[in-house]
């Protein structure tokens, strides 16, 4: 299956970040912690040539903390990007990455510092402008596509922060970053078949996370051989039966792919910079 999810509002949102990125003092690109560099826009590097940018790490407390050691220093030694990880609903982690930002940024102080929010869907954008703002100016949801529109909010430092609807792109290539992006959350679950992602989850776990499986469901004896024995095991132990007592693999790899977003299968990374590095030798 081929992931391909584009709505309208992203192209619109293109063309915004297209006009206005260049007129910012800087950009807070925010990006998932568990899914760096899958989860980057490749517009964003392109249109930030001249422009500041900081990249965010937002959910860390959902990602792997050594993975993420390993990707601050990855973005720092290899890539030469300023990048910060935080949780972006404690407010002094926000407050962090906005004066790691702000500490980039040569101006008149006489001025407002504008700095622009962006990023791929559900990375947590409105919910750090929030968390800044100390109150819930922005609509926020764990689902993608919640933002719709530019918004301002002026901050108390002097700072104007510019909140943007997330954006993907046309064709996600390869296959391997648009099941990653779709597993995390970022893809509506509308443009994707669960058993498919949920299957592509169940191997992630047996190969990186096999022990937190058997931590959060009990119910396994052991390490299941393979993807299709952990769902085909969830869905014996929930009840996700169709009638005639089969089981429902849909519902089963849902459940699945809803414990690994909320994190209550435990800290997960999808990637590592290694395996980026050797992904990137290979092509
Ligand atoms: N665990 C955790 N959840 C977070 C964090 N930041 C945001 N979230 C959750 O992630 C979901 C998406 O947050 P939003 O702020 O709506 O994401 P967004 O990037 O603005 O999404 P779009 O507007 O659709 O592009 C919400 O359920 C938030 O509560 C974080 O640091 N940790
Ligand atoms: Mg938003």
């Amino acid at each position: 299956m081929n992931i391909q999810w584009y709505p309208g509002h992203m192209l619109e949102t293109k063309k915004l970040l297209q006009n206005s990125i260049s007129k910012v003092d800087a950009v807070m690109e925010i990006l998932d912690a568990r899914l760096p560099v899958a989860s980057e826009n490749p517009l964003v590097n392109n249109l930030c040539k001249d422009t500041i940018r900081i990249k965010i790490l937002n959910k860390s407390d959902l990602a792997d903390p050594e993975v993420t050691d390993m990707w601050l220093s990855y973005f720092e030694k290899q890539r030469r990007l300023p990048a910060i990880a935080v949780c972006g609903t404690q407010k002094h982690q926000a407050e962090k990455a906005l004066n790691y930002c702000i500490s980039r940024i040569t101006r008149n102080r006489a001025r407002k510092a504008k700095i622009m929010v962006v990023g791929i869907p559900n990375t947590g954008k409105s919910t750090i402008l929030n968390t800044l703002a100390g109150k819930k100016i922005a609509k926020t949801g764990n689902v993608p596509a919640i933002t719709r529109h530019k918004q301002r909010t002026s901050l108390k430092n002097n700072v104007d922060i510019y909140d943007t609807p997330g954006i993907l792109w046309p064709v996600i290539e390869p296959r391997q970053r648009a099941f990653t992006l779709a597993a995390s959350g970022a893809i509506s679950d509308t443009a994707l078949d669960y058993y498919e992602i949920g299957f592509f989850a169940a191997g992630l776990l047996l190969k990186k996370y096999p022990n937190l499986l058997l931590k959060r469901y009990a119910f396994l004896n052991n390490i299941p051989k393979d993807e299709s024995e952990l769902i085909e095991k969830i869905g014996m132990a929930r009840g996700c039966l169709k009638k005639g007592g089969n089981i429902n693999y849909q519902k089963s790899a849902e459940i699945l792919i809803r414990d690994l977003r909320s994190g209550k299968i435990g800290k997960i990374s999808f990637e590592t910079p290694k395996e980026i590095e050797l992904a990137n030798e290979t092509i």
